[in-house]
């Protein structure tokens, strides 16, 4: 996913982690970079003029916060202009109830598919959802429309015989109603270009209907051009909305980036794959981190999920309760980890570690599986009694330092005591924070082997 703009923005990061100093020459430099990579990446230039001039404004006015570095902090700077760009935390989108919700977009933008998506997610979090298909230009339209709704067991309506997409709309809304159905959702023509037919037709909608929600669906792949429809269709219908779709193909995440900072309309939900499961809330922050490479902690916790089933989840919950997670139950989750598939993969999630190469990783993973292995039973099951002698031994057993015992103490330590804190939370939710917090666990001094 934007491959681009996260390849060419972590590099333009990764340089500034040395900097020592915040100055405006060596911001301006730093920035050159920043700069060079966002264009890159097709951010509209007017956004990226206005993205620089605020984090130079913001860093430069700034001290250095003690325990940060100066290059930590323009990081910092830059991660948190990032996310105001892309839109910030946006209000709940399922608050309401009855909600309605009229698709719109250019043609093959991904309007079809999106609205059995959405439906299907609206269905999850406890709507009962029907579509309506409003498309009455393109053959077979209705027809795609029906297949994917029974698909995904979604109420569906049409009218074959009805040429005017307002009369569908209408009907659709009254026949919806009648099914006690509290999230209705349109799908509507596209067209190649915007045109005036087109967005009357859609204002005609608009009025039938009133839908709370107008959600522009735009494939992330336009580029530069994504700017200009998106501000067209807000000028004409006032959107509400932004969804992306094709974030799996090989756009250059451009798009993204202006498009909510052009029309102010917030990014809501992305497309990141043809299976009706593949939609997914747009979270701002996480959309920043990814783009800076500062990792997804909260993606590597869903992939951990996929992992572990609910019933280890269970028995580990219920150690954490007791504080009686041991050595042993460590060494399991690491190779669980590493069963997830490429070590190097998951840890592009995790904050500072993307840069890290494979080799590394299963290198270091590999280090703490000795360490552990080199342990008396005893010894996993009550780490407190490993003390001076039995780390000397453990280090030599394993072939590695007894520093490299003391950093995986070190580390088992703190994640006992964030178990402890969490006493109060249950099974699953419980394991998914701890493996957060591992992940976070990682990252500071105590990962360096
Ligand atoms: N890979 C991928 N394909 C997608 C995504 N969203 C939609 N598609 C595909 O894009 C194509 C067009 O999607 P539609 O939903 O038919 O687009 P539309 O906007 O309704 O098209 P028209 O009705 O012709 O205007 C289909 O082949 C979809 O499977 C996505 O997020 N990822
Ligand atoms: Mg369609």
């Amino acid at each position: 996913m934007f491959e681009v703009i996260t390849d060419k923005m972590s590099q333009a990061i990764r340089a500034m982690r040395g900097l020592n100093k915040i100055s405006e020459a060596n911001v301006a430099d730093a920035l050159v970079r920043v700069k060079t990579a966002l264009l890159a990446s097709d951010v509209h230039y007017k956004v990226v003029k206005e993205f620089i001039a605020n984090v130079q404004a913001k860093c430069l006015g700034q001290k250095v916060v003690v325990g940060a570095t100066p290059g930590q902090q323009l990081i910092h700077g830059i991660h948190s202009e990032l996310v105001a760009l892309l839109g910030g935390e946006s209000p709940n989108f399922f608050a309401l109830k009855p909600l309605r919700i009229l698709m719109v977009g250019l043609h093959g933008s991904g309007k079809t598919t999106t609205t059995i998506k959405l439906a299907a997610m609206l269905q999850k979090k406890g709507y009962h959802p029907a579509v309506i298909a409003c498309d009455v230009y393109r053959p077979a339209a209705i027809d795609q429309l029906e297949q994917l709704a029974q698909q995904a067991s979604l109420p569906f309506y049409g009218d074959r015989e009805e040429k005017r997409a307002v009369s569908i709309a209408s009907s659709g809304l009254a026949w919806a109603k009648e099914h006690s159905a509290d999230a209705i959702l349109w799908d509507t023509a596209g067209r190649l270009q915007i045109d005036d037919v087109l967005i009357q037709e859609l204002k005609d909608m608009r009025s039938a209907i009133q839908p709370q929600e107008i959600l522009l669906v735009a494939d992330s792949a336009l580029g530069q051009e994504a700017v200009n429809v998106a501000k067209h269709f807000h000028e004409a219908l006032t959107l509400t909305g932004i969804v992306l779709t094709k974030l799996d193909g090989d756009a250059r995440g451009g798009a993204a980036v202006s498009m909510k900072s052009v029309t102010q309309v917030p990014i809501r939900f992305m497309g990141t794959g043809e299976k009706i499961s593949d939609l997914e809330i747009f979270h701002a922050d996480r959309m920043a981190q990814r783009i800076l490479g500062m990792g997804d902690v909260i993606s590597l916790v869903e992939k951990a999920q996929e992992v572990v089933d609910q019933q280890e989840a269970e028995r580990l919950a219920e150690k954490m309760k007791h504080a009686t997670f041991t050595l042993d139950d460590f060494l399991q989750q690491m190779r669980k980890i590493q069963n997830m598939g490429s070590v190097s993969s998951l840890l592009q999630h995790l904050p500072g570690m993307n840069s890290m190469s494979s080799e590394d990783a299963d290198k270091r993973f590999k280090r703490v599986g000795a360490v552990v292995s080199s342990m008396t039973l005893k010894e996993r099951r009550h780490p407190d009694i490993i003390h001076g002698q039995r780390r000397v031994r453990i280090a030599k057993g394993s072939g590695t330092t007894l520093a490299d015992v003391n950093s995986l103490l070190k580390q088992f330590h703190y994640m006992k005591q964030m178990m402890k804190k969490m006493k109060n939370t249950h099974g699953r939710k419980e394991l998914q924070q701890m493996m957060a917090q591992m992940g976070g666990g990682m990252t500071g001094d105590s990962l360096h082997f």
